[in-house]
């Protein structure tokens, strides 16, 4: 151990005092350099997104998308560019919880061999607003109120509402935002969208607009409100935990990339603005096309050094892909670097290891704070003779914008291109199953029910009837209002729309438990046979079984063998599993009724619609639950192998939650 000045430290475990019981010296240089060091560890966090989780990994080319770009890393397929994805909550400070409702952050740097290339986007395809300038008003609406200090990362409170009431273009987000995309099971299960219109452009010099999408492979999952709830308590860390232990398996989470390509002329027929980042372009009228796979397969060595000082900027583009108009983004170009001056604290942040660049970097910018380079030489100017061998401009293969007439009038105002905001929020609620629906009311109830004034409530539901007369009726009956609100003034009248198959999430579920964790609860004296039937089924499947047991250690299994659980029932409800399992011995029902835990365990995970496979020596517990065993859910399962019980299980686990059950476990509003 050394200092800071690499001078060897004899002692770590006391300051310097004059005598045992004296005054601390002064002179203790090894002391005042280690708190010194310690009381300057923190930088400022993201006034946004702060609340982050990131991972290593790579994108690989599977098809060439050299027809529409030039960028170096979209050429040939099976070229692998490395990347760093940073997913994040947009609310909360850095130290609040994973599971909140939501828009997740969700950045990806790609080390290309030209440059980085920084894709900035979210796990929903829109945004809030239309021009960066609100953009400030929406986050100090939506962050705790500033006399009071909360809530903390949650929306549910006068402040945000009374802005987004008085704020229509935010109308089609907010459904995104009350939908159960804001609640994901797993930053490895959920989509990312780069949002914005960019532009790709081709060796030729030709542009197409272009719209990113990443698609988990893993199949989008989302949890139920309640669980999300209980999973704040039980585990804030839910997400970071998720990710981290998955690579840490060895599990890596992948996605593919699509792009929607489309001409400027198709966009001029669209009846909406592709420069507006309040709407998206379903897929059945621009479908989706194959780039690629992104795979995380390294969590960060230091969570400072890379998750942390990770500076993602939408301005970091490399040739071939250049910027739209979009207005939102277009402010975006201007405000992440300066944040990373802010929170970094020094122009040469860019050297940072998980910063830097792969390629070469060369130019004639120097100094600065923290500069780590020392750039030999007496040129530091351009044009020169006197350094013949330093950085020149590549007019062939450099950065060119592309060539485009810019015109118009010098003016603060909103394309009337831009303002319909309701067709989009209708045609999101009309493609979400019922089942679906039904959460985006009780959404609307819980959030509006925090609400205080009466007229910021009664003011969205206004806007709600333009979305659906019946979505404003149902959230209305709910929050006891006696009759519903006239609708919101408008100039633009939602126009009737199709629905999207690509919207919902239940209608296009992937079948899988793959990637998914099952809690098995086993006791003392249980069928060891059977849970080793139960193991090899669940692992066969591609998920994860975690052991559970009354005791933290584990149990003695019926024939005498020891099982070593991962953690003890107290420790783990049954939110933090997608299915479970009871596995307890002949006669031990009786006395494990009585553990506190066990009741609601089973209790839990039946409300929130999972899957659940018992021993028949468990049944009772089961009945004890409130649940009736043989009642014809087709989650509840007896784990009886000869009656092919197991297999059942599996299959039921897939459909992740039993959808049918929810009118009986709680009121559809
Ligand atoms: Fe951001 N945003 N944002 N944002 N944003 C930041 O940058 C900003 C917007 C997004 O993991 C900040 O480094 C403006 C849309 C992500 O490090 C800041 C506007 C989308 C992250 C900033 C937007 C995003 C940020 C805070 C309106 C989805 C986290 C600190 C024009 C497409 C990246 C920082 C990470 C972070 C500004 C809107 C995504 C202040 C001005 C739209 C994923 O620069």
């Amino acid at each position: 151990m050394t200092t800071n000045q690499g001078v060897a430290v004899s002692d770590d475990q006391s300051s310097l005092k004059a005598g045992p019981l004296g005054p601390t010296l002064l002179e203790d240089f090894i002391l005042r350099e280690k708190l010194t060091h310690f009381d300057h560890e923190r930088i400022p966090e993201r006034v946004v997104n702060a609340r982050g989780s990131g991972a290593h990994g790579y994108f690989e080319v599977e098809h060439s998308l050299s027809s529409h770009t030039r960028a170096a890393f979209l050429q040939t397929e099976g070229d692998r560019t490395e990347v760093f994805v940073r997913f994040s909550t947009m609310g909360g400070g850095a130290g609040s919880t994973d599971v909140t409702r939501d828009v997740r952050g969700f950045a990806v740097k790609f080390y290309t061999s030209d440059g980085n290339f920084d894709l900035v986007g979210n796990n929903m395809p829109v945004f809030f607003i239309q021009d960066a300038v609100k953009l400030p008003d929406l986050v100090h609406a939506a962050r705790m109120e500033p006399d009071r200090g909360f809530p903390q990362a949650a929306t549910a409170h006068d402040t945000f509402w009374d802005f987004v009431s008085l704020t229509p273009e935010s109308m089609h987000m907010i459904m995104w935002a009350m939908s159960d995309r804001a609640l994901p099971r797993s930053y490895r299960m959920m989509e990312g969208y780069g949002v914005h219109t960019f532009r790709l452009v081709s060796a030729a010099g030709v542009a197409t607009f272009v719209k990113f999408h990443l698609r988990p492979k893993l199949g989008v999952q989302s949890l139920v409100f309640d669980e999300a709830l209980k999973i704040n308590g039980a585990d804030p860390d839910y997400h970071r935990r998720d990710l981290w232990e998955a690579i840490d398996r060895g599990d890596f989470p992948e996605w593919e990339l699509y792009v929607q390509l489309f001409t400027r002329e198709q966009a001029s027929a669209f009846d909406f603005d592709v420069l507006d980042a309040t709407k998206l372009i379903p897929e059945e009228v621009v479908p989706l096309r194959k780039v690629g796979r992104l795979v995380l397969d390294r969590n960060p060595t230091n969570f400072f050094a890379e998750t942390e000082q990770v500076a993602f900027s939408p301005a970091n583009v490399v040739p071939g892909i250049d910027f739209s108009d979009d207005p939102l983004l277009q402010g975006r170009l201007f405000s992440y670097l300066d944040a990373q001056l802010s929170r970094l604290g020094s122009p040469n942040h860019h050297e940072i290891h998980i910063n830097a660049a792969r390629c070469p970097v060369r130019n004639f910018q120097r100094d600065g704070q923290m500069q780590p380079r020392s750039p030999a030489g007496r040129v530091a100017y351009e044009p020169n003779t006197l350094a013949p061998d330093g950085a020149r401009e590549s007019p062939g293969g450099g950065f060119t914008s592309f060539a485009r007439t810019e015109t118009g009038a010098v003016l603060r105002a909103r394309s009337g291109s831009f303002g319909d905001h309701y067709t989009q929020a209708r045609l999101f609620w009309k493609s979400q199953a019922p089942v679906e629906q039904g959460h985006i009311v009780a959404a609307f109830v819980f959030e509006l029910g925090r609400v205080e004034t009466p007229a910021i409530r009664g003011r969205m539901v206004s806007h709600l009837v333009h979305v659906d007369p019946t979505l404003a009726v149902r959230v209305a009956a709910a929050l006891g209002m006696e009759h519903v609100p006239a609708a919101a003034p408008t100039t633009a009248l939602p126009r009737d729309v199709e629905r999207s198959h690509a919207l919902g999430l239940i209608g296009r579920a992937r079948r899988t438990i793959e990637g998914r964790v099952v809690g098995c609860l086993v006791t003392d004296g249980a069928d060891g046979a059977l849970f080793d039937t139960v193991l090899a089924a669940v692992e066969e499947a591609g998920a994860r079984l975690a052991v559970l047991t009354l005791r933290v250690g584990g149990v003695r299994l019926a024939k005498g063998r020891g099982l070593t659980g991962e953690a003890a029932l107290r420790a783990a409800p049954s939110v933090l599993f997608d299915a479970v399992v009871v596995i307890a011995s002949e006669g031990s029902a009786g006395a494990l009724a009585k553990e506190l835990g066990v009741i609601e365990f089973i209790r839990d995970a039946y409300s929130h619609l999972k899957v659940i496979g018992y021993a028949p020596e468990a049944r009772s517990l089961v009945a004890l639950a409130g649940i009736e065993p043989d009642g014809g859910d087709p989650g509840i399962v007896a784990l009886d192998p000869r009656q092919g019980g197991l297999e059942r299980f599996i299959r039921a686990a897939e459909a992740h939650r039993i959808w049918k059950r929810e009118p009986a476990v709680h009121a559809v509003l």
